[in-house]
């Protein structure tokens, strides 16, 4: 028997794979990580799951009858023909001519959003932008379902590189710690989620830093519905507040500083316009509605006015930080408190200090905070794409529905371009995606479907061909995640699942095909682009007179520092230091409470300064919808993988999602912890197992994402517990059409009557063991 022990690395970190004859049999913790992540116990499970895809598929419906839209895509029911990689790949080459050339490029969605894993060579998106571009183009999505709201709303009122700093080079959690009296985060601060960050994070900081700060006199307050959204160590006090309804708490914040002479009115002077807009808003003197006093937020809200007064008079006059979490804006008219939360810091006037000010992002990613490498990381370049067609991510639905149809986004009219080929690697749109039964008629009309997977998810079953992709543990690569401390060796640590090949390998063939083998390779195989990538980097980072070994050093040492870290002492300091020479690039040169280009845009649900706009979960009817319903990202793993995976299917009920209520809730309808409970919303419905908590407001139920989504039971939309099968699928507003998945209203029932069995991880019909 031979064994032997690996590193790897996973958006949830670096770890260690044990491996016993070719397979992965354990895992161990980075021995230098301080906390490391639960998630990595999922992937001995996940590895070498049946669910794996082992073999070339085609659907035997599209194999026959040829491309065209299908109505049935997707059907539990349907059949996969396994063929050979020739056979596949012939099909695929000619399909895509024959789109390209009939249609034009345009007509290939290769949006492909999705995390897929960690390393910088076989990133999945990153290869299949290259290949597209190299066969000239494709359709593709802008922005993030993360932060959508963020990138198209900050550009606008900080300018670009100001709201670039936001999202990127976050002051760090040690300048919190040295200069912070109070962090007021909206939408919590989860340990949980820290644990991941875009190409994995060498070591786990972010909790041992939030500890770190309480311990040295950092005061927390957590608005949150959920009372267990900050560690328990740093003694956070707890606002429950109403999702969906922040705006009205900072508009009230902001009405005590105002009304209590405690606004910061040389600050908002001297480095922002608008002010005086958003001042006789809240004080109800522009004739746009009410006064926004506490006691009005508290009847939006459910927060008493009394603790929100309290509030304010503990924010002014002292260090105070203003966190909004992703969460926030991932909802209907998420502009607005990420708009309001900035007016409301600007108040307090603390903008450009070290500690004080605004941030999006604490807490929702581990490496927010954890120090910026404006160098940049290895990459591999994707060329040119020259085809302008793109859509806002999280209006995928929408495009295939409504081709040629017209909608706005940040100022411009737009149209859908006719999608005739989806092509998707590294993505899961049947985890990620809102009302998931709208998306299966979305995916019924383009002519085909291709995805690359690792595993059979939903979105494989939702596809005309199926390819097999290697994991991580397959290939050779190379990771490293922005502000990470090291750039890391993954090794190959066990031989292909099955017929799996590197993605790379996929496209060189597929390029052959199409004439274009050596535009796309280069000449080189993917290990020789690993090299070249890394010498690359090299060169970039010597050019500042930094050093990093050669890469036979640093493959055979697994690791090297990544020179020219920075951890910035605040963000928009310069511009604090010198408002005229650091001028932001808005129009103004200021911040803008006030932007007379989204004014001018003229959009009802975003107009020219933040106001209170109730979403869908606010005035949805509560008596046929009692619960609010929270959709946050789950702590067992990321998004929808590794699902089947032992810490992913440790937390599940019965096999189903775990859906957490407060006892009093539980009680009142007569649901016993353990039970498994059908979700019903206007759109769908789904199974989950009852998990009573007192962390949980009263009013508000959370279901986590990324259970793998089984349509497989009659009389219900989701056997598994996917909460997307809930979600309502419109964008955050005309500006951004961002991601609005997090919240939703529903109704929560016994279920009764035989339990449908969970078959979201078997493979479907055809297709035979490894
Ligand atoms: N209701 C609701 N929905 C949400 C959210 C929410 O808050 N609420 N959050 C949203 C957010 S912020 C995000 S970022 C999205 C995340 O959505 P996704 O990023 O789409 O979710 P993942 O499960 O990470 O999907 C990645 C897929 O890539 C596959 N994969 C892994 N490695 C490889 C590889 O090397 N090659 C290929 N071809 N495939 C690979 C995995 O098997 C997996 O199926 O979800 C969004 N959806
Ligand atoms: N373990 C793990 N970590 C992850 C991920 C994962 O899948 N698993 N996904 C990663 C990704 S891609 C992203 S983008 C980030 C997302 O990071 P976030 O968006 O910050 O994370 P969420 O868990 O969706 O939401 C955080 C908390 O916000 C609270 N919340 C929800 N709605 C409201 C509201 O209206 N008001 C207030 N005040 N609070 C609200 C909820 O209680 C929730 O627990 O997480 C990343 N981290
Ligand atoms: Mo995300």
């Amino acid at each position: 028997m031979s064994r032997a022990v690996y590193p790897t690395s996973a958006h949830w970190g670096g770890y260690q794979v044990v491996v016993e004859d070719g397979r992965v049999v354990g895992v161990r913790p980075d021995p230098d990580d301080p906390a490391p992540s639960p998630i990595i116990a999922n992937t001995p499970g996940a590895q070498h799951h049946p669910s794996r895809v082992a073999r070339p598929a085609v659907r035997r419906r599209w194999l026959e009858h040829g491309p065209g839209p299908d109505p049935r895509r997707g059907d539990p029911d349907d059949e996969y023909v396994e063929v050979e990689w020739d056979t596949v790949l012939d099909l695929l080459a000619r399909e895509l001519d024959r789109v390209r050339s009939r249609h034009g490029n345009e007509a290939i969605y290769g949006g492909s959003y999705g995390w897929g894993s960690a390393g910088r060579i076989h990133h999945a998106q990153s290869q299949l932008h290259r290949f597209l571009n190299t066969i000239g183009g494709y359709t593709r999505s802008r922005t993030t379902y993360s932060h959508g709201a963020v990138e198209v709303l900050m550009p606008r009122i900080l300018g670009t590189p100001a709201a670039n700093r936001l999202l990127h080079r976050a002051p760090a959690w040690t300048v919190i710690r040295e200069h912070t009296d109070l962090l007021v985060t909206f939408g919590g601060l989860r340990v949980s989620n820290t644990w991941t960050s875009s190409g994995g994070r060498a070591v786990q900081t972010a909790g041992p830093a939030m500890r770190e700060a309480a311990e040295s006199g950092v005061e927390f307050v957590s608005v949150s519905p959920l009372r267990d959204d900050t560690p328990e160590d740093v003694k956070a006090d707890w606002v429950s507040i109403e999702p969906g309804t922040d705006t009205a708490v900072m508009l009230a914040l902001m009405h005590v500083l105002f009304t209590e002479g405690l606004a910061d009115t040389a600050f908002l002077d001297r480095y922002t316009v608008g002010a005086e807009a958003v001042r006789s808003y809240v004080l109800g003197e522009d004739g746009s509605g009410p006064v926004r006093d506490p006691e009005w937020a508290e009847s939006v809200s459910g927060v008493p006015a009394g603790e929100l007064r309290a509030l304010a008079r503990r924010m002014a006059g002292r260090r105070t930080l203003v966190n909004v979490g992703w969460s926030v804006q991932r909802a209907r008219h998420g502009e607005q408190p990420l708009w309001a939360g900035l007016a409301l810091a600007c108040c307090l006037g603390q903008v450009g200090l070290p500690g004080g000010g605004f941030a999006s992002g604490y807490g929702s990613m581990g490496n927010y905070g954890g120090g910026a490498t404006p160098l940049g990381l290895p990459r591999m370049p994707q060329g040119n794409n020259p085809v302008d067609s793109f859509i806002p991510v999280a209006r995928i639905a929408d495009m295939l529905l409504h081709p040629g149809e017209r909608y706005d986004f940040d100022g411009q009219e737009r149209r859908y371009p006719h999608a005739r080929l989806v092509y998707w690697a590294g993505g899961n749109p049947f985890h990620h995606h809102q009302d998931l039964a709208r998306l299966t008629e979305a995916f019924g009309r383009p002519d085909t479907v291709v995805v690359h997977e690792t595993h059979w998810t939903a979105t494989a079953r939702h596809a005309d061909i199926v390819v097999p992709a290697t994991t991580v543990l397959e290939r050779d690569d190379l990771t490293a995640s922005q502000g990470d401390l090291t750039v890391r060796a993954m090794p190959r640590a066990v031989p292909p699942h099955g017929q799996a090949r590197d993605e790379y390998d996929t496209y060189a063939d597929l390029a052959e095909r199409l004439g274009l083998r050596e535009e796309f390779t280069e000449g080189r195989t993917s290990g020789q682009w690993m090299r070249v990538v890394y010498e690359r980097w090299r060169s970039l980072v010597a050019r500042r007179g930094l050093d990093v070994p050669g890469f036979d050093e640093f493959w055979s040492l697994g690791r090297v520092e990544i020179p020219g870290r920075v951890e910035d002492e605040a963000l928009l300091g310069e511009f604090r230091a010198d408002p005229e020479g650091g001028a932001l690039r808005t129009p103004s040169g200021r911040i803008e409470l006030f932007s007379d280009t989204i004014d001018s845009f003229g959009y009802e649900d975003c107009p020219g300064h933040p106001v209170w706009l109730p979403g869908p979960t606010v005035t949805g009817d509560r008596d046929a919808w009692p619960f609010t319903l929270v959709a946050n990202q789950p702590s067992g793993r990321l998004h929808s993988q590794q699902d089947m995976g032992a810490h992913s299917m440790s937390q599940k009920v019965e096999g189903r999602a775990p859906l957490r209520m407060h006892p009093g809730d539980a009680r009142a309808l007569g649901l016993a912890e353990g039970s498994v409970v059908r979700v019903v919303g206007p759109r769908g419905s789904c199974l989950a197992g009852l998990v009573p908590s007192e962390s949980v407001r009263p009013g508000v139920v959370q279901l986590s994402t990324g259970a793998w989504y089984d349509p497989t039971a009659p009389g219900v939309t989701c056997a598994h517990g996917n909460p997307n099968a809930l979600t309502e699928d419109v964008g955050t507003s005309s500006l951004s059409q961002g991601c609005t998945g997090q919240l939703t209203r529903v109704r929560v029932e016994a279920f009764t009557g035989p339990l449908p069995p969970v078959r979201a991880f078997d493979p479907p019909r055809g297709v035979m063991p490894a």
